[in-house]
């Protein structure tokens, strides 16, 4: 898979953003419900081996992989213009499964340009957005479905989980210049992990 994303500042150009220089495909983007594929476009695929170090249980992931290397979960980026205001945004499919007794989840990420807000609109199936405070370590989980927008503010690091029997599949719209930051979370991981418990999402300590 071609992948059109990573840990790079997409700078802001001062040049103003015509309609014109704006692909015609960019303007109007058909997707898929069902594989958040959106045709001709490149999409970025998370396997399992691709979580290492994510799951709490760690003796459980590498039991589960010496198994299978299950594809977690996909996102098409669409970035339609990259100065000054405008947006990007991602198409993501979060299958559902666990590690233990871990839901599946994105490996989560600051946006490299810190202030950057994010909206997430859940377009189909159940989950569970985990929130982390840069400066004060709170967390929120909150609940990410169909019919359902999360707010993500800046400065905070943001994890996908699906809670449900079905594929989790949402948009996440964001300023060009975010970026991501996985360095952060890849070294000390959120603090908060969700659990199944009595078939319910439980949050709690790492
Ligand atoms: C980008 C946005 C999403 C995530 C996607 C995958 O700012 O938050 O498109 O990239 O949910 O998560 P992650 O943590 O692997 O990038
Ligand atoms: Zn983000």
């Amino acid at each position: 898979m071609l992948c059109g994303r990573g840990a790079l500042i997409h700078f802001q150009n001062s040049k103003k953003t015509m309609l014109s220089s704006i692909l015609p495909n960019d303007l109007s983007v058909a997707f898929a419900l069902d594989s958040a594929c959106i045709a001709g476009r490149p999409m970025v695929e998370r396997r399992l081996s691709d979580l290492r170090g994510c799951f709490a249980d760690q003796a459980a992931y590498e039991a589960d992989l010496a198994v299978a290397n299950p594809l977690l979960y996909a996102v098409t980026a669409v970035e339609p213009a990259s100065g000054d205001g405008q947006l990007h945004y991602g198409l993501g499919i979060l299958y559902p499964g666990k590690i233990g007794e871990e839901y599946y989840l994105t490996k989560g990420h600051y946006h490299l340009h810190r202030a950057a807000a994010e909206i997430y609109v859940g377009l189909r199936g159940q989950g569970m957005m985990l929130l982390e405070d840069e400066a004060s370590g709170e967390s929120r989980l909150v609940e990410l479905r169909q019919n359902c927008c999360v707010y993500v503010p800046g400065h905070t690091a943001h994890r996908t989980i699906n809670t449900g029997p079905d594929p989790l599949v949402y948009l996440g719209i964001y300023p060009s210049n975010a970026g991501h930051d996985y360095g952060a979370i890849a070294s000390r991981n959120f603090r908060k992990i969700v659990l199944e418990h009595d078939g319910k999402p439980f949050l709690t300590n790492r």
